[in-house]
């Protein structure tokens, strides 16, 4: 993990996470294309991983579904909307190409932002906090490693049974262990925070809104894209909180 030279966030930059876009099926990126068309003016946005659903390469652009939400993207992008994307547990395997097709920028592990108030803010996708999950971890590391990043691009067939096998896995691995274990840990959270120097720790991955002291810092969870707290935003005076800009009601 590196050092890296914080982002200067703006005041009504905004912030998501777990959209989970179902791939295959165009009207589940609706209200997400439609909300990217208010963005007028918006200088950046933040996504904090599983955008998608699950993510195989490009090659999944044949889809409906997928190519719509690229499409959006990129013209969002194009509208002056900086977005920078964070991997997710479920999309993980976004690369180059899907940088080419939107104009997004793709970050691995974590961004590291510092909003107008001079707060400094660690933004993770969430899952590298549930620690006492040791075997997620442990796939974790697999699944990132570069030969995996490299063969799954190349082998789309192949990729594409292994990401609908593994989410599978991870639905059942929810049910079935111990809630504390897929929990995210309150010390690895700490860990991460003064591992980066950060004032603030802001993730998703959880779907369950959270806003709370962590030591000397704060932490906030977001709630899944569509959710009451599913959308933070730089506000007026420069600090991150809720914001009112949500997509539509019963639109997804
Ligand atoms: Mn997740």
């Amino acid at each position: 993990m590196t050092r890296l030279d914080p982002i200067q966030l703006e005041v009504g930059n905004l912030v998501i996470a777990d959209l989970h876009l179902a791939v295959e099926d165009a009207s589940s990126v609706d209200s997400f294309v439609r909300w990217l068309e208010t963005l007028e003016g918006v200088s950046r946005l933040l996504i904090l991983g599983d955008l998608f659903d699950y993510w195989v390469g490009m090659s999944q652009a044949r889809y409906a579904g997928t190519e719509e939400a690229l499409a959006a993207l990129a013209r969002c992008v194009a509208r002056g909307t900086g977005i920078d994307v964070l991997l997710g547990n479920r999309d993980f395997l976004l690369d180059a190409g899907f940088e080419r097709r939107t104009g997004c920028r793709v970050h691995t592990e974590a961004i590291l932002g510092q909003t107008p108030d001079a707060t400094r803010v660690l933004f993770l996708h969430g899952d590298e906090l549930c620690t006492l999950d040791r075997r997620y971890q442990l796939l974790r590391r697999v699944l990132r490693s570069w030969p995996v990043r490299f063969v799954a691009p190349r082998l789309p067939g192949l990729a594409n049974l292994a990401a609908r096998h593994l989410r599978r896995v991870s639905e059942k691995d929810l049910e079935r262990k111990p809630a504390d274990e897929v929990r995210q840990q309150r010390a690895a959270a700490e860990a991460f925070v003064l591992r980066w120097g950060a004032d603030l720790l802001v993730c998703g991955h959880a779907h369950r809104h959270r806003d709370e002291p962590l030591g000397k810092a704060r932490w906030i969870v977001l709630d899944a894209f569509g959710g009451p707290a599913g959308v933070m935003e730089v506000l007026p005076g420069g600090a991150l909180g809720v914001s009112e800009r949500g997509p539509e009601p019963g639109d997804g």
